[in-house]
């Protein structure tokens, strides 16, 4: 494990330095015993000619010691045997310490062999090589590798693997790992052996292999240029009618990277692992992606439309990283996010275009808003490129993935979709089998398109949500419209410091994507200084501190739509009335701006609730909403996946994310008073709309289907909000007659969050069959558990503690951590925050738990502690007491300090 007893020192960007020994070829040779695993390791290495410290140290005698001496890192490995060049070394030739092996003298080029034991089993960390289940696997980004063997663990090192694996038979029939099978053969005692060759060089975080008892399912793509791929996912026995779904998703995905980007995949092989104890989503190692159960498997019966698409997001994701990210590499962990970044854009554009575009833009703006702008604002804020780190795994976040999509998003937006993929041609042929940097990728969208980045690059460097005010002028003589823009940008934390010494930040250049709406529809325009023709969209560049565009020839005063598309990552401040915001509601061509002028519709009448909640006022519904709404409800049903969008109240949390101070008790209650008002006032029309979307045929999993569900889900959630009376019949009735996950986890979901104590009953046996019924799927348990840690009602602290007492909760297994005191600490925050800071201390003891078995999985748990400073006084000093607390403990991971550190 990651402990250290000195404090974990920081990394900067700045320090890179080229590394000094490369290694062109890597053989491995792994034995998997009964409890532990030898790894030999043949390293084919030579100096760097391309190292600055090669040329500085050539020719000065006085360094020579230094310049010959191979630091590799190493953690948690017992060296058995070391040798360079067939001689074993001494050990006066070499030192081990917790982190490193340092030989003091190689030659300029040379072979190292090293035998090093492993204790897979013992491995909770789930970082190199671990069991989960029936199976060994591997997951070696960032740093795991270094836990497999001593090796130069950078990104910017590529080498040549060659793979054999060592195992018993019966135990471990399936061996497999990166690249085409070379050979296989059997070793007497019951043991076999396989050998795999990956012929493209890559970095040692994209090494991966596999032993277990597998099934498989097969499948065949034909690439463009006509070579066969063969598809093989791998899963426990169980699970083989769960694989469908993922396997056409990939294919889906396949073709897309071909027709959208030009891209082929390389090899004639292509596998899938699916592992039930993973630390993320699925890792993209090459030619063999190792995916959580929770991604990649799917079935009606056990997966919720939501699932679905997420199985079909991911398995699109990882395999969008053979090109941006495996054939093209970062050259260091600063560079993160050129290849999530990038993959992430390119996985939402896939998932547009197979399902709605409107949907999946609201899904990642929803996503943006509260987690993204929540960690900009916190004391982890950091910028898309950091400058510097403690623990790589902390910078796994939403400003990497989803906040670098965007920036990318603002780059096609800028060079529209031609000259973007000319820019990502020339990026990916120029760089290919290279390890490079964001610079790189921005110059070669610079290149195409003859334009200047330098300000743009503020995007990657700079943290924190600049925000963006925007105020109009209509000149009725003059026919003129003039709209006033000014940026500015919080200080971050993290900048305080610097900021104090009178550094500014710089301004942003922000595309602002403008339509002018009136009742009758979108006017076409032009705006002054751009040389666009008269057209009803244009994207507008902000680049000053304060800036004003002028639109001639503009007949009445329109309404402005801006930032269309959610153009650029940005608090958008402009001062709309609730007529201006009903009328962007019913008119704006822009789905996204609909939608979002429906949740500003909604923020502004919570926020005036919210002030007469703390005032002890009455509250008292304004009709605004309930009249908007009516209207929507009695449209066409023809986009009922923009109905239910714009249909759904903001969430809690982003209530959270907008407030001076977070009052999480008014957030709840005027959220519920609204649910239920809305619910009452036009149950008649929820009550038709639930009716008219029952589907007739058995389940589909298809974007008009997907929309049906989540339309009829959201009127049963009103109607009981209501408490109408023939809501809880319509509750029970669905649970109980739902072919598929969807129908009925929705089903439960309401009624174990109904307050009526008849419903309390029938979610108790509600809950109870569907353990009966599930308990042998994890992947379904983790749903009953998810339920229940969300329930709102009073009481979650105590119900949470029972469930982390059940007997099928397991503290190892990452997907039923999140499922329990993730979702209680991140999705129930009435219960998490109740007086008395309880949730507080509870939160504190499982990172305190979890510390010592699984550092990565404590550190990103600790995240709604982190945010402290958002809160009451009172909540505060509770809050940070348990910082404080976590912060004495003796040996904490690096993971958990860096977290802990930064938020104090
Ligand atoms: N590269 C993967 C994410 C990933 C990162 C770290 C992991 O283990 C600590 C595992 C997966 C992706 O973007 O999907
Ligand atoms: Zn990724």
């Amino acid at each position: 494990m990651a402990m250290k007893d000195a404090q974990p020192g920081t990394i900067h960007l700045k320090d890179y330095e080229a590394p000094r020994y490369l290694i062109d070829k890597t053989t491995l040779k792994v034995e998997i015993e009964q409890d532990k695993a030898k790894v030999y390791a043949t390293l084919n290495m030579r100096r760097n000619p391309e190292s600055d410290y090669s040329d500085n140290c050539s020719g000065n005698p006085l360094d020579s010691s230094l310049d010959s001496s191979l630091v590799l890192s190493g953690q948690q490995l017992s060296l058995e045997h070391i040798a360079i060049n067939g001689a074993s070394l001494t050990t006066e030739q070499y030192v081990v310490t917790e982190e490193e092996l340092t030989i003091h003298q190689v030659p300029d080029q040379f072979e190292l062999v090293t035998e090093v034991i492993i204790y897979p089993k013992q491995n909770t960390s789930l970082e190199g090589l671990y069991k989960s289940r029936t199976m060994y696997c591997t997951q070696c980004e960032a740093e795991g590798f270094r836990r497999i063997t001593y090796y130069l663990d950078r990104p910017d090192v590529m080498s040549e693997f060659t793979t054999t694996i060592i195992a018993d038979q019966s135990e471990c029939p399936v061996l497999l790992a990166n690249g085409n099978p070379i050979g296989s053969g059997k070793v007497g005692d019951g043991r076999h052996w396989a050998t795999w060759h990956d012929p493209f060089r890559k970095p040692a975080y994209l090494f991966a292999m596999v032993a277990g008892d597998l099934s498989v399912v097969e499948d065949q793509f034909t690439t463009c240029s006509g070579r066969i791929v063969d598809i093989r996912l791998y899963v426990e026995p169980k699970d083989k009618d769960k694989c469908g779904h993922a396997i056409q998703s990939l294919k889906h995905a396949m073709t897309w990277d071909e027709q959208v980007y030009g891209r082929e995949y390389d090899l004639d092989l292509f596998m899938i692992v699916a592992v039930d104890d993973f630390n993320m989503g699925a890792m993209e190692n090459k030619g063999l992606n190792i995916f959580n159960t929770s991604c990649v498997l799917a079935h009606p019966e056990t997966t919720t439309d939501a699932g679905f698409q997420r199985v079909e997001a991911v398995v699109a994701h990882e395999y969008f990283h053979n090109w941006s990210g495996n054939r093209v590499t970062c050259r260091d962990w600063f560079q993160l996010s050129l290849k999530e970044g990038f993959t992430v854009f390119r996985d939402a554009e896939f998932s547009a275009d197979m399902g709605s575009r409107t949907v999946k833009r609201v899904e990642d703006i929803n996503l943006l808003r509260t987690v993204q702008f929540a960690e900009d604002a916190g004391p982890t804020a950091h910028p898309v490129q950091p400058a510097s780190y403690m623990e790589i795994s902390n910078f796994y976040t939403v400003t990497i993935y989803e906040k670098g999509a965007e920036v990318v998003r603002m780059i096609h937006t800028l060079l529209g979709p031609e000259l973007f993929r000319q820019g990502s041609d020339l990026y990916f042929s120029r760089h290919d089998g290279q390890a490079v940097t964001i610079e790189d990728f921005v110059a070669a969208m610079a290149e195409v398109s003859g334009r200047d980045f330098s300000q743009f690059m503020n995007w990657y460097r700079q943290a924190g949500t600049p925000r963006l005010s925007v105020r109009s002028e209509y000149d009725e003589k003059a026919q003129q419209y003039r709209l006033h823009f000014k940026q500015s940008c919080e200080v971050t934390k993290l900048e305080e410091g610097k900021q104090q010494q009178g550094k500014q930040k710089n301004p942003y250049q922000i595309p602002v994507k403008v339509g002018l709406v009136t009742e009758q529809g979108d006017l076409a325009f032009s705006a002054s200084d751009e040389k666009n023709p008269r057209e009803k969209s244009q994207v507008i560049e902000i680049t000053e501190p304060e800036q004003t565009v002028v639109f001639e020839g503009i007949e009445t005063c329109p309404v402005p739509s801006l930032l269309r598309g959610f153009s650029a990552p940005v608090k958008l401040d402009y001062p709309y009335s609730r007529e201006e915001l009903a009328l962007l509601m019913s008119h704006d061509s822009d789905g996204v701006n609909r939608w979002d002028a429906s949740q500003q519709l909604a923020i502004q009448l919570m926020q005036s609730l919210m002030e007469d909640y703390r005032a002890s006022k009455p509250l008292v519904m304004d009709d605004c909403l309930s009249q908007a709404y009516a209207k929507i409800l009695s449209e066409s049903a023809d986009d009922r996946a923009m109905q239910a969008l714009v249909l759904t109240l903001p969430s809690e949390l982003l209530l959270a994310e907008i407030s001076d101070e977070i009052d999480v008790e008014a957030i709840h209650q005027v959220r519920r008073f609204l649910c239920g008002q809305l619910g009452s006032i036009l149950s008649d029309q929820w009550r038709d709309t639930y009716h008219a979307n029952i589907s007739t045929g058995s389940y589909i999993h298809n974007a008009s289907e997907v929309a049906q569900r989540s339309l009829k889900n959201l009127a049963l959630r009103y109607l009981a909000n209501a408490k109408t009376e023939d809501s809880l019949a319509l509750v029970q009735s669905q649970f109980d007659e739902a072919d598929n996950m969807t129908d009925r986890l929705a089903a439960l979901s309401t009624l174990v969050n109904d307050p009526r104590p008849e419903a309390a009953v029938l979610a108790m046996q509600a809950l109870e069959s569907f353990f009966n019924d599930w308990h042998h799927e994890p992947l379904v348990l983790n749903q009953w558990f998810q339920v229940q840690a969300a329930c709102s009602l009073p009481g979650g602290l105590s119900r949470v503690k029972a469930l982390m007492e059940h007997s099928t909760f397991d503290l190892h297994n990452p997907n039923k951590v999140r499922s329990v005191i993730g979702v209680f600490c991140n999705s129930n925050p009435v219960n998490f925050h109740c007086d008395g800071g309880e949730g507080y201390r509870f939160l504190a003891d499982q990172v305190l738990a979890l510390d010592k078995l699984n550092p990565q999985i404590a550190a990103r748990l600790l995240t709604p502690l982190t945010r402290w400073r958002r809160f009451s006084e009172q909540k505060q000093a509770l809050m940070k007491g348990e910082l404080v607390r976590i912060m004495s403990e003796p040996k904490l991971s690096s993971d958990t300090y860096e977290i802990v550190s930064k938020s104090l």
